[in-house]
């Protein structure tokens, strides 16, 4: 299995609850290694092109907002099959129909307050990564 790269983001739900730690335990246990990492404040801006993809979708703006109400701690992880493992420890977007163990089952408040992001393929990895960080800020 390759080693990969994916993007996370522990959302401004988990933040404001002093999560941080506790989510990055996961992602250290299933076998994730943070590589890069830092606590910024989305605006509005950085938060409605990260989430271009949604803009259609009813939930969008409730989406920016939710993104944008308080600190994010955004991430590379690195490891074996890295973005689907990201994928199985957060668990599914909607906490109720998330795996036990699972960060969302553990910790989201709701679908839109689901504490983590996590890429979905190896292009939007690439993409979502280059979005927030510059390559020096990378160490592997
Ligand atoms: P995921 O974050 O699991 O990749 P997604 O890409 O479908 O899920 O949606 C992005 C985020 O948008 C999701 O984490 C929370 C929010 N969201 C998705 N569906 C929603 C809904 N039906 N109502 C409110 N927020 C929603
Ligand atoms: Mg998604």
């Amino acid at each position: 299995m390759a080693i990969e790269r994916t993007f996370s983001i522990i959302k401004p739900d988990a933040t404001e609850r002093n999560l941080t730690g506790k989510i990055i335990d996961k992602l250290e246990s299933a076998g994730l290694r943070v590589i890069a990492q830092k606590r910024i404040r989305m605006t509005r801006e950085q938060a409605e092109g990260f989430y271009a993809v949604h803009k259609e979708r009813p939930f969008f703006g409730e989406l920016v907002e939710t993104m944008t109400a308080g600190p994010v701690v955004v991430q590379v992880l690195e490891g074996e099959n890295a973005i689907a493992r990201n994928r199985e420890v957060m668990g599914a977007t909607n906490p109720k129909d998330a795996a036990p163990g699972t960060i969302r089952k553990e910790f989201a408040r709701s679908i839109g307050e689901n504490s983590v992001h996590g890429s979905d393929g190896p292009d939007t990895a690439r993409q979502e990564i280059a979005f927030f960080f510059t390559e020096d800020e990378i160490v592997g």
